[in-house]
């Protein structure tokens, strides 16, 4: 029945049909269907760029330029010295101002400053430049959109540095050279995907406190053992076979071919083992008093640097940390007082104290001499323990990290009014200088 038209002939029925499809098909629903289709096929080609196409890969380049307006100095020779640090900040924070503010500014990663040579009138730079794009870029067409960057910011903008543009060169270099060349400079951390791990800002303590986030934070890092009894002292790398550590870590065993020393942010498994060839304790260390509680460990043989093993840097005797200052200290030690020692590297955040407050009658009472800093809270809670001794506190001068202390003693841990107390690094520069040529 429904079927049945009630006063339509045959004839008229194609052209109802004909009108109802017409309808249907009116120029709106027909532009949002085009746009609904459109949208699809754009998310869908979105989602497989993401996926295959923009994974995205550091590309790493060595430059290198002559700078016109500055005179070559003998320091500059020396990696550790203030005016090679200084010079190179400055020459790092130009290329990030000139790279960070170019349309492609994401893409910059960081710069490395390798070398300072003299020449003529003025001093050739080689540094390396990082880049994240793409992996599907070629490293030519990078190269090229490196250097008209340059160009332009080198035409437009005014620097305190004079780069000399013809001079300028650029070389793609592999991940593998790129780590060569950044290992000739201490102090770096980089993740396990070659991207330089960026400054920590956690506020997590050894007591009660957190587990390292990354392989590679703490590079510099080592596990001292005795064989038989397991971890006793933490140890900083300083360079391919040197430890620097505590003294007092060696107050009940002095005979090297019993400790060894590993890598890692794990005691089991470790990254890198290696047994102990020499051991130099300070020769005025006194364990009555904790002064000069220092010491260095030789490793029989040499570790390479990697990602997850690295040597952190030696801070130059000059160098003063205003109280209050952030400084991080790492270790295996116990998370409570008298507790077992950690399988997994923990670290904490901690600030440099006044020496004239930590020896106030109510803190430390004038037991805190030249060869010791203190650091961490006055009320408290966040400390190194027991099994953090010989451990490094270290401190980040725009991501170089330069160990400043060496974890010495305490009364108790995390007490209010007891911070950590810590060997004073920079007091000691000559002295490691005179026995490692470091
Ligand atoms: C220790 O016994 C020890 N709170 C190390 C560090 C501190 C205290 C004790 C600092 O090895």
């Amino acid at each position: 029945m429904m079927y049945a038209p009630v006063g339509f002939s045959e004839a008229e029925y194609p052209r109802v049909e004909y009108q109802r499809r017409q309808q249907f098909w009116d120029p709106i629903r027909l532009a949002l269907f085009t746009l609904t289709i459109v949208a699809i096929i754009g998310i869908a080609i979105g989602i497989v760029t993401h996926f295959v196409v923009e994974d995205d890969k550091a590309f790493c380049y060595l430059a290198s330029f002559k700078v016109t307006n500055i005179k070559y100095k003998e320091n500059y020779g020396m990696k550790s010295s203030r005016e090679f640090t200084e010079r190179s900040h400055q020459i790092e924070r130009m290329m990030s101002r000139i790279f960070r503010r170019s349309s492609g500014g994401g893409r910059f990663i960081k710069s490395h400053v390798i070398k300072l040579s003299p020449y003529e009138e003025g001093v050739n730079i080689f540094m390396v430049l990082m880049f994240r794009y793409p992996s599907s870029d070629s490293v030519e067409r990078i190269r090229k959109i490196v250097e008209r960057t340059l160009y332009q910011s080198l035409k437009i903008n005014q620097f305190p540095l004079t780069i000399s543009k013809p001079s300028f060169r650029l070389t793609p270099i592999d991940s593998r050279k790129m780590r060569n060349l950044l290992n000739s400079r201490c102090g770096i951390r980089m993740t396990l995907s070659n991207m330089p791990l960026p400054a920590s800002s956690s506020t997590e303590r050894i007591v009660q406190g957190r587990e390292t986030a990354m392989d590679g934070e703490w590079p510099w890092q080592a596990s001292l053992q005795l064989i038989g009894a397991g971890h006793q002292c933490g140890a900083s790398l300083i360079s391919n076979t040197w430890l620097l550590t505590a003294a007092h870590c060696f107050r009940k065993n002095k005979d090297p071919s019993q400790w060894i020393a590993t890598f890692g942010t794990t005691i089991t498994p470790p990254a890198i083992k290696r047994s102990v060839g020499k051991i130099i304790v300070h020769e005025n260390y006194y364990r009555d008093t904790n002064d000069n509680d220092i010491a260095l460990a030789q490793l029989t043989n040499r570790v390479e640097f990697s990602n997850v093993v690295q040597r952190v840097c030696l801070p130059d005797s000059s160098m003063k940390l205003p109280p209050k200052t952030s400084v991080f200290v790492t270790g295996f030690g116990s998370i409570v007082d008298d507790g077992p020692t950690q399988n997994k590297l923990r670290q904490a955040r901690v600030e440099t104290i006044g020496t004239d407050v930590c020896n106030r009658t109510d803190v430390y009472d004038g037991l805190i001499t030249p060869g010791m800093l203190c650091a961490g809270f006055m009320e408290g809670k966040v400390d190194a323990c027991k099994g953090d001794s010989g451990g490094p506190l270290v401190y980040d001068n725009r991501d170089i990290w330069y160990i400043v202390g060496i974890v010495s003693w305490g009364q108790s841990c995390a007490l209010p009014k007891r911070p950590g107390v810590y060997t004073r690094v920079t007091k000691y520069r000559d002295w490691i200088a005179s026995k490692t040529g470091i």
